[in-house]
């Protein structure tokens, strides 16, 4: 069997990948990127699972795409290969999706943290993309959702510095959600991620479709499909079981039908 870049775990309806290149602190060759993107699909198509959790180890989420491996890239070769395809399928998982941050994420390896709804950071992460000072610039949507979560100001200027940022700096321009311990962010991760598998799984997607349409859409649009989702949510038995066990006075259980 050939070299795998990922390992696989589940904890309580919660899908963990965990990635595993630790030598290159975890730098995304296209394999990984591909492996990575493959367990997510089938995370998101399995009903057993609720929420997935992205994590690296101690010193690295990812640091970055591999150089070694895009040094010697042409335009055309990159025309060909189209790297970068496989990263839209991330922007279609369905399922509420955590990335646990420790020590750095850099480049790639923030495009990756980005592409997940709910960032959690360790104190001394290191968030940034550093392209600029490979003659290059982010490829897999940094330009975008830097600029979405902080405005043009900040984004240009980190972006053009190519610096780190550091977690509280990411915390207050809104690019992550909770900053902890190095030692606590897996645990706080898996503590919201467990959090999020007991809310009903319809509700779930239906927001997060309607969120995410919030930074796309005319407010007058967007009302209309958190309006449809809305009613669409009727349709669910997990509506019945919310609404029931509210009058019953009991916490509900959801199944996610
Ligand atoms: N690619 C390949 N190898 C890497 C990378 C990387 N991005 N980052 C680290 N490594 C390797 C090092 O070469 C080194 O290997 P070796 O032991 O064989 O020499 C090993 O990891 C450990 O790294 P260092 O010795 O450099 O560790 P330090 O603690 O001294 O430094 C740093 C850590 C600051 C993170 C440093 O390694 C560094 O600057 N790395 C490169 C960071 C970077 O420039 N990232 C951006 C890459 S470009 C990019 O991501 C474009 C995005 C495109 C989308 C993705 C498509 C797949």
């Amino acid at each position: 069997m050939s070299k795998t870049f990922i390992h696989v775990l589940v904890e309580n309806e919660v899908g963990i990948i965990q990635l595993n290149r630790p030598k290159a602190l975890n730098a995304l060759n296209r394999k990984m990127v591909d492996e990575i993107v493959e367990q997510m699909e089938a995370f998101d198509a399995d009903n057993s699972i609720r929420v997935i959790v992205l994590k690296g180890n101690e010193r690295a989420f990812a640091a970055g795409a591999d150089i070694e491996e895009m040094m010697e890239e042409t335009p055309l070769t990159l025309e060909v290969l189209d790297p970068f395809a496989v990263w839209d399928r991330l922007s279609l998982i369905k399922k509420p999706t955590i990335a646990a941050v420790n020590g750095f994420a850099l480049g790639g390896g923030f495009e990756l943290a980005l592409h997940c709804d709910l960032i959690i950071a360790a104190r001394d992460a290191k968030f940034g993309f550093p392209e600029v000072k490979l003659g290059v610039l982010p490829g897999a949507g940094g330009t975008q959702f830097l600029t979405k979560a902080m405005g043009r100001r900040k984004a240009l200027e980190w972006i053009w510095l190519g610096e780190s940022m550091t977690a509280q700096e990411a915390e207050k321009y809104g690019v992550v959600n909770r900053v902890v311990e190095a030692e606590l962010v897996e645990e706080e991760a898996m503590r919201l991620a467990t959090r999020l598998a007991k809310q009903a799984p319809i509700s779930l997607r239906l927001i997060k479709e309607s969120v995410y349409k919030a930074e796309d859409l005319p407010i007058v649009d967007g009302k209309m499909l958190e309006r449809k989702n809305f009613y669409l949510a009727f349709a669910s038995e997990d509506q019945t079981e919310g609404m029931r066990a509210f009058k019953e006075k009991r916490p509900p259980t959801f199944k996610g039908e």
